[in-house]
């Protein structure tokens, strides 16, 4: 039997809810999330990214060529979304040269570890966590502002396709990869869902400024 992303979820679906419903995404849809709690997700949010993007990257050149162009608008996707980053972090006044917390560092360390996985292993988790956003962005319903910017970047139709094709692929590359690369992309799943659930409480146990 081959493993496919749909699988995935359906073999673990408390981790991946773990992954994608948090009370930091509650109380941002309820209006009650505390700015320290959001500015500290936003800022730490953006230096995932920049690594975020590296990965996507690295993928790349693991990719074979019938799968550039998705990867390829992806990155198109992650620059205007880098500067967008820039953008909110200016309108709140937040300092972007802030050091990653643990938290972010184990994340994307995560991701640099995954250069030398099998390609199948790469895509599977290039899938989990953009579809990791997709969704945990969406399930609280509809969000007041200024949060529905949030919610509408990682929740739009635009991006619910992107996840799509980024699921087709890895499809691909798993239907063809051996049992013990299939086992690495699973497990490589779960540890997404897990870093993912630990990204949302890093944010939501953050102090205001003393
Ligand atoms: C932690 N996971 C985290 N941040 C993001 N921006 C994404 C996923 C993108 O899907």
């Amino acid at each position: 039997m081959t493993l496919t992303c749909e699988s995935l979820l359906s073999t673990h679906p408390d981790s991946w809810r773990d992954a994608t419903v948090h009370p930091f995404l509650t109380q941002c849809q309820a209006g009650t999330i505390q700015p320290a709690q959001f500015n500290t997700w936003l800022v730490q949010d953006y230096l995932f990214v920049t690594h975020f993007t590296r990965f996507v990257g690295r993928g790349l050149a693991a990719a074979p060529v019938s799968h550039f162009e998705v990867l390829l608008n992806g990155l198109m996707a992650l620059q205007a979304e880098l500067s967008w980053f820039r953008e909110k972090a200016a309108e709140r006044s937040l300092n972007l040269q802030t050091p990653r917390q643990l938290t972010c560092q184990r994340y994307c360390d995560f991701m640099g570890n995954l250069v030398n996985a099998p390609y199948a292993v790469q895509a599977t988790a290039l899938w989990a966590i953009e579809y990791a956003y997709n969704q945990g962005w969406q399930l609280p319903g509809p969000m007041p502002a200024p949060y529905d910017e949030f919610a509408d970047r990682w929740g739009n139709a635009g991006f619910t396709d992107y996840v799509k094709l980024l699921a087709n692929q890895a499809d691909e590359a798993l239907n063809i990869a051996s049992t013990d690369i299939q086992t690495a992309a699973a497990a490589a799943f779960l540890h997404v869902a897990r870093l993912e659930q630990d990204f949302w409480q890093m944010a939501y146990s953050a102090e205001p400024p003393t």
